[in-house]
């Protein structure tokens, strides 16, 4: 499947496959447009496009990201473990044996050399340049998302910044508080990439934000690579073709030829502004803090450009969506490291950084203590709050299966592991902010040479009755067809209590 080329091509996209409403009616960015999301997105609805944002002059466009099937087809897959085979086959590349073998390989090599972005020279996203004391940021339709949101934020932008020693471009996605016509606070936080590139520069740092660009473009940028690596490279190698970039008007870095609406300006070392309070994905507000000013010094766009948003708040918001993409394409990455991860989940109701359930081929004893604290010391991963071990047959994304296994095979006074490390920085739990406690939870069943005595068999039905009984059903007359039962037949959870537990 081809993925869009722009966020136009996407929105045609969404549109051919019924995942669209137009909403002419005039509706207020401020708090109205957030009341409208926060009910399509629980209810598993469709990607919004405001027309008519009120005291604005561009449409603002929302729920793009918002269910799975969504998801899937921003990356042109049906599932989104596709999208993670793709990157595995590049990290799993070993030195070729046989022809068969070696084109393959160059084959992979070379779908990462035609990754990287393609300077071109005339992009749409110039048609219109607004320099100078035309830039007013007051144009866009910026959502105001809760009552206690200190004013107007940018949520759907694209960073770009430069590392001063290496020239290496980073992408990432951190929130934009609306100051005043020509400036916003820049909300990187303390673990990011963007905020290192701000620390390593003297002085003046040029910045390029891009809005509205194709949904993998959108998702690289809040994608946790390593630092050294281009988000816009990764995007390239998961839409299948490079971005092209164009200088920007008045600053020294490439922006995205076909984004409906770019940001150009800097920030001066040392300014800085109170952020917040925001409406957070943790389902809190985060106090205000102090962060670096955006000073804009030009505007370019599309013709009729359209604007991109997104609301975060208590989970479920589409953000979720946005996580579970990350939590799925990362899983060959995560494995590279720690190979004997079976595979993990990261619960929305956990905002992601709060809980982490991960499934091991468990081979000696304390190795689930081991996987734990090379999670806690692996990329963003380390600031997991709380992380859950499980033997390799349980399924991580069922939670009552994993609730199963916490409550028979834990020991809390042999089996718990607190500790100690970075947290994240929105957390507002611990004593401390960005440092504090850790938990682990070792459920999985434990061997002699762990102390314990002999461990049980678990029950399991055998094969040859299973099979007599599922050759016999129909003899049997029984048909609950018609009932709602809460735990479906084969233990998993059913659609209804997964709605429950999301509440
Ligand atoms: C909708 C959304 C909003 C986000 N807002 C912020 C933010 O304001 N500040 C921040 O540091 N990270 C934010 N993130 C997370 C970063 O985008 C993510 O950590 C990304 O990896 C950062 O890029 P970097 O690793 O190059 O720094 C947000 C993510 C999403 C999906
Ligand atoms: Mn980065």
């Amino acid at each position: 499947m081809a993925t869009a080329r722009d966020l136009r091509d996407w929105i045609a996209l969404l549109e051919r496959e019924g995942e669209l409403v137009r909403v002419s009616a005039a509706v207020d960015p401020k708090l109205e447009v957030t009341e409208i999301v926060d009910r399509t997105v629980r209810a598993g609805g469709p990607a919004l496009l405001f027309e008519n944002p009120k005291g604005a002059q561009h449409p603002l466009l929302i729920n793009q990201f918002g269910t799975e099937k969504r998801m899937c087809l921003a990356f042109g897959v049906d599932s989104l473990d596709d999208v993670a085979a793709k990157l595995g086959e590049i990290l799993e590349l070993q030195p070729p044996e046989g022809l068969a073998a070696k084109v393959r390989g160059l084959k992979t090599l070379k779908s990462i050399a035609d990754s990287r972005p393609r300077t071109v020279k005339r992009g749409a996203s110039q048609e219109i340049v607004l320099r100078g004391d035309d830039v007013d940021l007051g144009r866009l339709p910026v959502q105001t998302c809760w009552p206690g949101d200190a004013g107007p934020f940018i949520t759907l932008p694209a960073v770009i910044t430069r590392d001063p020693r290496t020239g290496q471009r980073n992408v990432g996605m951190y929130r934009m508080q609306v100051l005043g016509p020509r400036s916003t606070a820049m909300h990187w936080q303390i673990h990011k990439d963007g905020r290192a590139d701000y620390l390593f520069t003297e002085g003046r740092m040029e910045v390029a934000v891009a809005l509205g660009l194709d949904p993998i473009s959108a998702y690289s940028a809040s994608a946790p690579l390593p630092k050294h690596i281009d988000e816009f490279m990764m995007a390239g190698f998961l839409r299948g073709e490079p971005l092209d970039l164009v200088k920007g008007v008045t600053v020294d870095l490439e922006v995205p030829a076909n984004a409906e609406i770019v940001l150009e300006g800097y920030i001066d070392k040392g300014e800085l502004t109170d952020e917040g309070p925001f409406g957070d994905h943790t389902g809190y507000y985060t106090p205000a803090e102090q962060f670096p000013v955006f000073n804009v010094t030009a505007i370019t766009m599309r013709k009729d450009a359209i604007y991109p948003s997104i609301v975060v708040g208590k989970p479920l918001q589409e953000d979720a969506w946005l996580g579970k993409a990350t939590e799925r394409i990362f899983l060959p990455a995560v494995k590279m490291t720690v190979p004997e991860i079976v595979d993990y989940d990261l619960p929305v109701a956990g905002a992601f950084h709060n809980l982490c359930i991960v499934s091991i081929k468990k081979a000696f004893p304390g190795h689930a203590k081991k996987v734990m604290h090379a999670l806690w010391g692996l990329g963003m991963l380390s600031l997991t709050k709380g992380i859950v071990v499980v033997d390799e047959h349980v399924d991580v994304h069922d939670y009552a299966q994993v609730m199963f296994y916490v409550g028979a095979n834990v020991d809390p006074g042999r089996d718990v592991v607190i500790t100690e490390g970075p947290l994240d920085h929105l957390d507002h739990a611990p004593t401390l902010q960005f440092i504090g406690g850790k938990i682990g939870i070792d459920a999985t069943a434990k061997g002699p040479l762990e102390g314990t005595r002999e461990w049980p068999p678990e029950i399991e039905m055998s094969d040859d009755v299973r099979e007599l009984v599922d050759r016999r059903w129909s003899e049997y007359g029984i048909d609950w067809s018609s009932l709602t039962v809460p735990v479906a037949r084969n233990g998993r959870i059913s659609q209804s209590s997964r709605r429950l537990l999301r509440r």
